[in-house]
């Protein structure tokens, strides 16, 4: 293809972007266009997402985007798993509820009662985590599941109200747990002994193709109207990590990943699943990828732990200064304690510092003193849980691996990308920071004819535009 220009809105669970990506066959260039943070929202119910106030962000960001750039090809959402909205027609049933809100517990008796989880992991390969979208419905009350007619993920709710059509992204339906790890379609028994009603979840739609045209007065509304054609949104790897996955700068197959962000994604692209009982003892997950890949990995937490804490320190009005306070971080030169990153202890919001004292004081190990010393101890524990995971994700999957990519906002931690080397012995490329966006943008681009290739070519192009830093395992 010649090239051109396709919009990606990327909405993680910490901060929001509108990017316009710039694609030809000599490389990709990504322009931020907007930044917003995502703040949840505790109400008497629980806690939820400000979807409209994200919804807003989305609409201001793509009008700044047609405004510079009235030759758009495309756009594009993906947005952290999981989470959903129920409709009933246009409307929607009540605000999104976020995955870290506590009702799930009784969504997971609920469900666990109707199919046991060794049943549910043949069928569906999902790891067990109390936020899968198929606890939260075992949370739901009866009468609200009987009176919606649709459920839709996020970035399918963002695409609905962009175009009026109502679709469900195929690598994020993989997380919802309803969906057949092996057909990779709806597993209709599945629902049907969960007591949920089937049609609730809308025709699947595969990375690639066209969701529908901006509605009228969407086009309108972002000053688009006037364009020679209308504007398409395109299906892609909506879910943020199967985007985050694609853009890993590869070249060969031989390595692992850790997509980091407020979660670390740890595993390796397979072309099958694998749903052995030892994978399901290992609470290991198989989700959908790009281009038919199986993603199979683990949820390790992530910089959740570290920007919790942050946040835990800020209260105070004092501002944290993060780079400077990596920086004290890696001058800490007393063993810090390791800590169990996946206690559910660490789940829910509120003082971090406290809890992560406490499991150290619980099970013997130094409390840490100082932010630094806290900080160096997150740090050390995620490096630990990574070189866990990645080791059973071999053994697990007979795959051997050579090299490790960090991508996402956590690739520009220097400190955390050495510690996971010398932890796991390998060596780690870190980058590109917006991997997300652009496996958002590359999928778009091959479907408008602005680039061509398979997942090898895409990648050897990220490789050639975001070249990755090298740590080198230290010993
Ligand atoms: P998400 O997609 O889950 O919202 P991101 O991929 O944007 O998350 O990553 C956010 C994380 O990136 C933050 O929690 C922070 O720890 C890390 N981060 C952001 N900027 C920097 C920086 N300059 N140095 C080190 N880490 C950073
Ligand atoms: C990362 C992510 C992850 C999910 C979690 C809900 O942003 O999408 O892959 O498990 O959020």
């Amino acid at each position: 293809g010649a090239g051109g220009v396709v919009a990606a809105i990327d909405l993680g669970a910490t901060s929001g972007r509108v990017m316009l990506g710039y694609v030809g066959p000599n490389g990709i260039r990504l322009e931020p266009v907007a930044r917003f943070p995502n703040v949840p929202v505790r109400t008497i119910d629980g806690l939820h997402w400000n979807i409209l106030e994200l919804y807003r962000n989305v609409i201001a960001g793509l009008a700044e985007a047609v405004r510079r750039e009235p030759g758009l090809a495309s756009i594009a959402v993906d947005s952290w798993a999981v989470d959903y909205a129920l409709l009933r027609g246009d409307r929607m049933l009540g605000n999104p509820f976020h995955y870290r809100d506590e009702r799930t517990a009784r969504g997971v008796e609920a469900v666990h009662a109707a199919v046991p989880f060794a049943e549910l992991y043949r069928t569906s390969g999902l790891q067990f985590l109390t936020i899968n979208t198929v606890y939260q419905l075992g949370a739901e009350p009866r009468d609200i599941l009987d009176h919606a007619d649709a459920l839709l993920l996020i970035p399918d709710l963002i695409d609905f109200w962009l175009t009026g059509v109502r679709r469900a992204e195929r690598t994020n339906a993989s997380t919802t747990g309803l969906l057949n790890v092996h057909t990779r379609e709806w597993d209709d028994a599945l629902i049907a002994s969960l007591g949920l009603p089937r049609a609730l979840f809308p025709a699947l739609i595969e990375p690639g193709e066209t969701v529908g045209q901006l509605l009228p007065a969407v086009a309108e509304e972002i000053g688009a109207a006037h364009l020679a054609t209308p504007l398409p949104v395109t299906a892609i790897g909506s879910h943020d990590t199967a985007s985050a996955v694609m853009a890993v700068p590869a070249v060969g197959d031989d390595f692992a990943y850790i997509s980091s962000g407020t979660w670390s994604l740890v595993g390796v692209e397979l072309e099958h699943p694998v749903v052995s009982d030892e994978s399901r003892a290992a609470n290991f997950t198989n989700e959908g990828g790009v281009d038919g890949r199986v993603r199979f990995l683990q949820n390790v937490s992530g910089l959740w732990l570290l920007s919790e804490s942050v946040r835990t320190w800020e209260r105070s009005g004092e501002v944290i200064d993060l780079p400077a306070l990596l920086a004290e971080a890696a001058a800490v030169a007393e063993p810090v304690a390791v800590f169990e990153v996946g206690d559910a202890g660490f789940v829910a919001p509120g003082d971090m510092p406290s809890r992560i004292a406490k499991w150290c004081a619980d099970h013997g190990q130094p409390v840490p003193q100082s932010r630094a010393e806290f900080v160096r101890s997150i740090l050390e524990s995620l490096a630990e849980a990574y070189a866990v995971s990645l080791a059973a994700a071999q053994h697990l999957s007979g795959k051997v691996v050579s090299t490790i990519h960090i991508v996402g906002g956590g690739s520009q931690n220097a400190l955390l990308c050495q510690l996971t080397a010398d932890r796991t012995g390998l060596p780690v490329l870190a980058g590109p920071v917006e991997a997300t966006a652009i496996g958002n943008v590359l999928v778009q681009a091959r479907a408008a004819g602005l680039v061509t290739g398979d997942l090898a070519a895409l990648r050897a192009l990220v490789a050639e535009s975001f070249p990755p830093v090298r740590y080198r395992p230290a010993g």
